[in-house]
């Protein structure tokens, strides 16, 4: 099962929102074939596995990390291969969450007389496929928070660089775009840092992207806002903004930027509405990458489902604080129990995973 989810994993990247699944075939005690979903779209890990076996498949045993489909997807039912293929057990480390599957995939293939276990290794395979087991039952966007910052909890200064953290950080943080199906800023750091949000220290492709700008106010030519190799840009305004620039909003659309409009009581839009929105994009996971509002924002909302922070050893003796909280965010207090260090070049990362989203 550790060699299936080694196989999953190759799949990083290509097959979101889709799940990581890697698939073995075993006669005896021997690995007669593996495969794994290899692109979004593309034929599950199980039927990659079976067309990769050249001998015969009748009476070997599958591994597999996630419950086999037993829907029409994109593709036909994995059930119905497993069966037709003489395969006489399966085992799966956990049932597949999506409602579509939900236990039918087993029930299948035990009606079929295969011998079916469940649950082998099933919180490693749960941990792999987090983001999938998020948007899946939760039907919102599986939500990371990146920030990078000073020893004295500064994200930027007057004085300080553009980029606080260190050239290994940054790399990573181009990783973890590509991963992602989206990076989400504000308006405040589109109009402070005017980013690209491009993959360009790693190889791998654009995420797209999100901007949180309930008024309506950044500058049409961001460099954010330029549809790079056909990525998809977000721009999530307040209605009354919306209202009163319409036409701002009909040259956006003309340029292909998808404009949402959400209630925003206070002035603040409400994020749960803006992350459901995002899903039904087909968004399930998205990095957020600042600024210091849109942090605070997230953590009080309680919708953050990983916390990763950058601290660089520097001090910056003032500027903008990492989370830019409200009164509101003031009164609230939250520790950390479970969360994990690295060294990432002269940094240290610190991350915290949220169970249930938050
Ligand atoms: C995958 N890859 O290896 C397995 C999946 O839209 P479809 O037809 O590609 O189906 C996607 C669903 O199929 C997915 O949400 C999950 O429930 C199930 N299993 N999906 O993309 C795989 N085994
Ligand atoms: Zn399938």
């Amino acid at each position: 099962m550790r060699e299936c989810m080694n196989l999953a994993l190759r799949g990083k990247g290509r097959v979101s929102p889709n799940p990581l699944v890697g698939a073995l075939l075993v006669r005896g005690e021997k690995i007669v074939a593996r495969g794994w979903h290899r692109r979004f779209g593309g034929p599950h890990a199980e039927i990659d596995c079976l067309r990769r076996s050249t001998g015969r498949t009748a009476g070997t045993r599958m591994y597999v990390n996630l419950e086999p489909c037993a829907h029409y997807g994109k593709t036909p039912p994995c059930t119905e291969s497993i069966i037709a293929s003489g395969i006489r057990s399966v085992v799966i480390a956990m049932k597949d969450p999506n409602p579509l599957v939900a236990g039918r995939g087993i029930r299948a293939l035990k009606r079929a007389g295969i011998r079916v276990t469940c649950g082998v290794l099933e919180s490693e395979a749960k941990q792999l496929n987090r983001v999938f087991v998020k948007h899946i039952s939760r039907r919102t966007p599986y939500v990371h928070v990146k920030v990078a910052q000073s020893i004295d909890g500064f994200i930027a200064g007057e004085r300080a660089p553009r980029y606080i953290s260190s050239p290994a950080s940054l790399r990573l943080v181009h990783r973890w775009r590509a991963e992602h199906d989206a990076v989400l800023v504000g308006a405040g750091t589109v109009r402070a840092d005017n980013p690209r949000l491009t993959v360009r220290h790693v190889r791998g492709h654009d995420p797209h992207v999100v901007v949180i700008d309930g008024r309506l106010s950044i500058d049409e030519h961001a460099n954010v806002l330029k549809r790079e190799k056909g990525r998809g840009v977000f721009l999530c305004v307040s209605e009354r903004a919306a209202a009163a620039q319409r036409e701002k909003v009909e040259r956006l659309e003309a340029r292909g930027i998808v404009v949402l409009r959400f209630p925003a009581p206070g002035g603040v839009l409400d994020l749960r509405g803006v992350l459901s929105a995002l899903y039904r994009f087909s968004i399930g996971s998205i990095l957020v990458e600042g600024g210091s509002s849109i942090f605070a924002q997230f953590l009080e909302s309680r919708i953050v489902d990983q916390l990763s922070i950058f601290v660089t050893p520097l001090i910056l003796g003032g500027g903008v604080p990492a989370f830019g909280g409200s009164d509101r965010g003031r009164s609230r207090v939250q520790r950390f129990a479970d969360f994990q260090t690295h060294r990432t070049g002269s940094d240290i990362l610190f991350t915290a995973q949220f169970r249930k989203g938050g």
